[in-house]
């Protein structure tokens, strides 16, 4: 015990080449449109190839070097130009920064006094983001996700209603009605299992061809629940859903919603980032009148993985009084310091990420009009795709964007002009999960696909990453064309 146990400086000459791997494989080749997006590897292959099994000794300082860099070579580049699979992308160097300076502080931001730069930045981030969703007052925290997020909206609804529900349980409450529409992100059934509300008790309302909640079945949905015995409690209204990319009608929900009174929740994990757009925001019109909004930046803002936010209207400490313990090895009361700074007994997780000082980094750097320009330019991209998939041949439309997402069908030659056949839908169903698998195996570009309702399996393409430019679009299309042609 004389002696360190760490070899401290071994451990930072092992940092500094990590560093320069980082830069290398991590950040310069992800970002090289030259490069593959992944390199496909079948799993058994890969647990050899990276050699996985744990074993009682170390191993020297090379290996491991070169065991970083196989990580990242094998690892599927999301901040490629040609990764359009997922809501995120793309590769901020600034906020990557910020997660290298959050990595490196390995703090928790619960206490001011083990995280005060960081607190003050998570305070300042969620302030911003409550001004843009229209509220000059409020509380927040940031969460594990936007399913999280949407958990604790559900939870802070039920403890307004029921406080004692916090100390009771759910068992001498009434049957609860939630209620979401049909294209709702499924953190919604989720929470409600979770919370021991039940799925049953989740009601998904009907949405209109373009996927967004007819506040008219909202209202018939709550008089249906309202009969049966339940009691309507909480509305999640979908500000971008997760495939269609709809907004619902958020003034029409908060009527209803204020009518009724029931907590109204806007699920703005993707679209939340339209409000830093003076062109989209009035795709959110109406958010003001929420009781809490989930928003999750590391979507849109390319913050990386990951930044939710959940935000309250309320100014009253409910969060605290929900979530609240007061362990008293954290949250002293007899401090010497201000503390209510000491923000993370309102939320239900101890550890956390301090996920707003990579936000903060990037909000810094580029201003809110960069924000904004950076919506913009992903909005920009989406019409210029729109156009060429209405100009190519094969290629059809599921429904015209009004964000950004951009879902289409291709039609290999061998289906066109059989779209009266009574199998032509089977079959162009199984069209996308096969170009999809030729572009993983070839590593040119990765976008999703799913079916939704009666439509068979669509291709949805997400634009978030600025870096993308017109040729990277076209050869999008190109590609896709190419992999489906003899299909
Ligand atoms: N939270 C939904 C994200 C799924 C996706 O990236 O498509």
């Amino acid at each position: 015990l004389d002696d360190p146990g760490l070899d401290i400086a071994a451990g930072q000459e092992f940092l500094q080449e990590v560093f320069q791997i980082l830069l290398e494989e991590g950040v310069q080749k992800s970002t090289d449109v030259t490069q593959k997006v992944c390199e496909w590897k079948e799993p058994q292959e890969l647990r050899e190839l990276m050699d996985l099994e744990l074993r009682s000794d170390g191993e020297g300082q090379e290996r491991l070097l070169q065991r970083c860099r196989d990580v990242l070579r094998l690892s599927v580049r999301t901040g490629h130009p040609r990764f359009f699979n997922q809501l995120f992308s793309g590769l901020d160097h600034h906020a990557l920064a910020g997660r290298f300076l959050t990595e490196t502080l390995n703090t928790s931001p619960y206490t001011y006094e083990v995280a005060p730069v960081l607190v003050l930045m998570e305070e300042q981030v969620l302030a911003k983001l409550r001004e843009l969703v229209g509220w000059s007052s409020g509380d927040g925290i940031f969460a594990p996700g936007g399913s999280m997020s949407n958990m604790l909206a559900m939870n802070v609804a039920r403890f307004r209603r029921f406080p004692e529900s916090r100390s009771r349980g759910n068992w001498d409450l009434p049957r609860l009605g939630l209620f979401a529409s049909q294209e709702s992100h499924y953190s919604i059934l989720k929470g409600a299992a979770l919370l021991g509300i039940g799925t049953d008790n989740v009601h998904l309302v009907r949405t209109d061809e373009r996927g967004k909640m007819i506040p008219e079945e909202l209202e018939k949905e709550i008089q249906r629940v309202k009969a049966e015995g339940s009691e309507p409690l909480f509305v999640c209204a979908t500000s971008g859903t997760t495939v269609l990319g709809a907004f619902d009608p958020l003034d029409a929900i908060a009527d209803i919603c204020a009518r009724h009174g029931l907590w109204l929740h806007v699920d703005a994990a993707w679209g939340g980032s339209a409000l830093l757009s003076p062109q989209l925001h009035h795709l959110l019109a109406g958010i003001h009148r929420s009781d809490s909004v989930t928003w999750n930046p590391h979507k849109l803002l390319m913050v990386g993985l990951q930044c939710s936010a959940f935000l309250l209207h309320d100014s009253s400490g409910l969060l605290q009084r929900c979530h609240g313990v007061g362990a008293s090895y954290l949250f002293q009361r007899d401090k010497f310091y201000d503390v209510s700074l000491d923000t993370g007994d309102k939320s239900p997780q101890c550890g956390r990420r301090a996920d707003g000082l990579k936000l903060w980094i990037l909000w810094k750097a580029v201003g809110t009009r960069g924000l904004g320009w950076r919506v913009e330019r992903a909005f920009a991209a989406t019409r210029y795709l729109l156009e060429q998939v209405k100009r190519r041949e094969g290629f059809q439309l599921v429904m015209e964007p009004e964000f950004i997402n951009l879902c289409f069908w291709f039609i290999p030659p061998s289906l066109r002009g059989q779209e009266s056949s009574p199998e032509f839908w089977d079959k162009l169903g199984k069209v996308a999960p096969a170009i999809k698998e030729k572009m993983i195996r070839r590593g040119s570009m990765m976008v999703g696909y799913q079916p939704l309702g009666s439509r068979v399996n669509f291709f949805r393409q997400i634009i978030t990453n600025p870096a993308v430019t017109r040729q990277d679009l076209d050869f999008f299309l190109d590609e896709i064309q190419e992999l489906g042609w003899d299909l």
